[in-house]
């Protein structure tokens, strides 16, 4: 039973064996779990797999007797079952019930921690600590969390339950004390609750740094936005972003909000030309045609929505709940808080028609060998209009591409699949340049001047890891990102910490991670790393999906974290879990190709914006490291991938200088409903986060610090006047002997003393305790006096 527990729960390979073996893991090792079976006090989870019931359900017993390998238990429902010792887990005692930080936990198994949550979740209780992450429950449904029904609804012990209230007033108050500044990292998988959360906390931090100058107000427009343009309906959530957005929220040095910075990360070009069925493309389009005015309309040639093949090709043209005209008037608010002028935005709209318009194009073949020419009507005609060009040049630059010869250029016609291709080519390149000209405008309009010192608070609303059947591009960049984040998350709970125990002179060694820098380096290493290695793929023109991997399984064997399987495939060890990676479209993604042809055509027309766009594109070429040459006819951006790592690299060197806070996001059920708690679904987003891991290490190391000046200054008064001695180590020990926390219980270092969970918790109530009882003697004193 006891390698039970170590395999079913916590024992996975990162752990030590001591730390298992640690009476603060997992205290029936010790004990030894025989003696304990035969009591009947003690509740166990059964795991009813040998019933009827679904795999891994669980269910609450009592040991009624055993007898060898078997255990007769009995149900709340009165049923008593024979079960095999070796599904009984053991169930924490009532007193922990519901506990807030899943830390407390005596017996730290899945289903414990499962049933824990759930036990909350029925309560409305969304928010549970898991040691220094925070763990939000989708509710699907409005939640008063500080109202004063919450208040009489539940027990004091619930209303002090953790919440983001709670952190980010934490977060704040340290960016004011310490002049530190901080970072609230949120990850979780798609729908899990990401984005409503980071607003939540965008809100709250609006109301603590409200100043006159209605800053904060400004910074909250930004969200619909990014929303409009940056997040769609998709099979698992009605308002999905489709980008990862970091933003840094500025104080003045008296606490107000002055300004703001925001950096997008890899919006989802795809969607705009392309839609699978019952998801929508971005809202802002859906919300143009519905809200704009009839004068607006006329100026854009703009018909329906649905008249959009665009739009209508997955045969989902409207959210459930959702009112799109009124969210362009929305929109238009944000736009005009921002300062975005009129012209701007009426630019904005024509470049959103322009996409639309661009879709209906349609090619006509004209010889066996499926070479076409465009189909000169109204989507023509309005395109080019709308983006300042001649309805001819348009049609050129869709079916012909150059050929550079000997002495001159020769137009050849594309064929049909070449020609959908440059099409969509160009609605994606302005669609992606609009988004990132509108966060440049944004961050313009929300800049503060020079002379104010800066403190922040940043917030990341990113992508958690992903791992399906089958995995594109998309997921290889967003689980490299995850591994960057793990790293830092490591590296902030264990790494450091580690280190501040060891130059603090005191024992830490039962604290043992497993590193992902071997994976960091899978991708990362040049010339033979994963990104390195597309990059050159991407460079050659016969290169193929095929020769990659190829390529990948003839360098990468040596990395313990890769695995070169058959054909187009690749898997990768995450720090999270192992994903089979398909590298179809993996070049062409990582490309981003754009044709020459293109981009004179986008810079030769009589648009603004468009001529902005193409110019920031060329700049962009002068400046790559590294431009591919796929042919004489194609101008090529640097990779994806590296430019994304670059990002992230910047994104982690700020992320360094904060003090981090991190949230995870989980999402119940799939039926995005609330009041459905699903086991399984919970149990792996659990898993695929570390968040059991980190609940465990936390658990068996020291969780709280304090040096021995703050440690002194808090409990000194604890000691009676003449016990106190001098300096302030000696009065940190005389607290911890005075009020006999067992010595396996606390390290004292050179500068610090070192607490094993749950002690200080003892420590605050014996301190609060004596300070109500010194207050109740002052007043009763003070009466006297009267
Ligand atoms: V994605 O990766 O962008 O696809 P998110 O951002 O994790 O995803 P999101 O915040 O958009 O999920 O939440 C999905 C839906 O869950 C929301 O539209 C709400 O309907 C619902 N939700 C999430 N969090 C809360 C909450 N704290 N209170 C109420 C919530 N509803
Ligand atoms: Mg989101």
């Amino acid at each position: 039973l006891e390698n039970k527990i170590r395999e079913s729960s916590f024992g996975r390979k990162r752990v030590k064996k001591d730390v298992v073996e640690s009476p603060y893991v997992a205290p029936i090792c010790e004990s030894g779990i025989v003696s304990e079976l035969d009591g009947d006090t003690i509740s166990y989870f059964i795991k009813m797999v040998t019933l009827n019931l679904e795999k891994g359900q669980w269910e609450l017993g009592s040991i009624r007797s055993t007898s060898g390998e078997e255990a007769s238990v009995s149900l709340s429902n009165g049923n008593v079952l024979k079960v095999a010792r070796s599904e009984i887990l053991p169930a924490n005692p009532d007193i922990l019930e519901g506990a807030d930080d899943l830390i407390k936990l005596a017996y730290l198994n899945e289903p414990s921690v499962l049933y824990n949550l759930r036990f909350r979740y029925s309560r409305d209780m969304i928010y549970s600590k898991a040691g220094p992450i925070l763990i939000a429950l989708n509710p699907f449904k409005d939640i008063q969390i500080n109202g004063n029904d919450y208040v009489s609804t539940y027990n004091q012990r619930f209303v002090d339950s953790p919440n983001v209230y709670g952190m980010i007033e934490a977060a704040y108050n340290q960016m004011m004390g310490d002049e530190v500044n901080q970072s609230i990292i949120i990850s979780g998988e798609s729908g899990s609750g990401k984005t409503e959360t980071a607003k939540i906390a965008m809100q709250y931090l609006a109301a603590l740094g409200n100043g006159s100058c209605g800053r904060a107000n400004d910074v909250l427009q930004t969200n619909c936005i990014l929303e409009a343009f940056g997040n769609a309906k998709t099979s698992v959530n009605d308002n999905s972003s489709r980008f990862g957005k970091f933003i840094e929220i500025l104080f003045s040095t008296t606490g107000k909000i002055c300004g703001a910075k925001i950096q997008t990360y890899l919006l989802e070009k795809s969607r705009v030309v392309q839609l699978t069925s019952g998801e929508r493309s971005y809202h802002v389009f859906y919300q143009l045609c519905a809200g704009s005015s009839s004068g607006l309309k006329e100026r854009l040639n703009l018909r329906a929505a649905c008249d959009y093949k665009y739009l209508n090709q997955s045969n989902c043209m409207a959210i459930g709940g959702i009112d799109d005209a009124k969210n362009f008037h929305q929109l238009m608010k944000a736009f005009n808080a921002v300062w975005i002028c009129k012209e701007d935005q009426e630019l904005i709209f024509k470049m959103l028609a322009a996409i639309l318009w661009l879709g209906n194009i349609s090619f006509e073949v004209t010889d066996s060998e499926n070479h076409v020419e465009v189909v000169g009507d109204e989507a023509v005609t309005s395109a080019a209009l709308l983006m300042g060009c001649s309805s001819q040049e348009l049609m050129t630059a869709l079916s012909t591409h150059k050929i550079q010869s000997d002495k001159d250029t020769v137009a050849k016609s594309l064929t049909l699949l070449q020609a959908i291709e440059a099409r969509d080519a160009i609605a994606k390149f302005i669609y992606s340049s609009l988004f990132e000209w509108l966060v440049q405008q944004i961050n313009k309009s929300l800049e503060v001047g020079e002379k104010h010192t800066q403190k922040s608070i940043c917030i990341l609303d990113i992508y958690g890891f992903q791992s399906f059947q089958k995995n594109k591009f998309e997921q290889f960049c967003i689980n490299y990102a995850n591994e960057r984040l793990q790293q830092h998350f490591n590296r902030h709970l264990f790494k450091l910490e580690q280190e501040d125990c060891e130059s603090d002179g005191i024992d830490c060694t039962v604290l043992d991670f497993e590193d992902n820098q071997e994976c960091l380096d899978l991708f990362e290493k040049k010339p033979l790393g994963l990104l390195s290695l597309l990059d050159e793929e991407s460079n050659l023109a016969e290169a193929s999906d095929l020769t990659f991997a190829n390529k990948l399984r003839n360098h990468l064997n040596a990395n313990h974290c890769f695995k070169g399987e058959g054909g187009r495939a690749f898997s990768v060890r995450h720090y999270m879990g192992e994903v089979l990676y398909d590298t179809n479209g993996f070049l062409q993604n990582n490309r981003d190709t754009l044709s020459s042809n293109s981009i004179q055509l986008l810079s030769s027309c009589n648009c603004e914006l468009l001529k902005l766009f193409s110019e920031v594109f060329n700049q962009s070429e002068e400046h790559a490291n590294s431009t591919f040459h796929v042919g004489a006819q194609y101008l090529q951006k640097r990779g994806v991938g590296t430019k994304f790592k670059d990002q992230l690299f910047k994104l982690m060197n700020q992320l360094e200088s904060t003090t981090p806070y991190f949230i995870h996001c989980i999402k119940p059920n799939t039926k995005k409903l609330p009041g459905i708690y699903d086991n399984e679904l919970v149990l792996q987003q659990l898993r695929c986060c570390g968040v059991l891991e980190a609940v465990r290490i936390s658990r068996a190391g020291y969780p709280t610090r304090m040096n021995h000046q703050e440690f002194s200054r808090r409990y000194k008064f604890l000691l009676l006047e003449s016990d106190v001695p001098r300096d302030p180590l000696s009065i940190s020990v005389a607290v911890l002997q005075k009020f006999n926390v067992p010595s396996e219980m606390y390290q004292v270092g050179y500068s610090k003393i070192y607490l094993r969970a749950g002690q200080i918790d003892a420590l605050e109530d014996k301190r609060k305790q004596l300070l109500q009882g010194t207050i109740r003697i002052q007043k009763c004193f003070r009466g006297h006096q009267a």
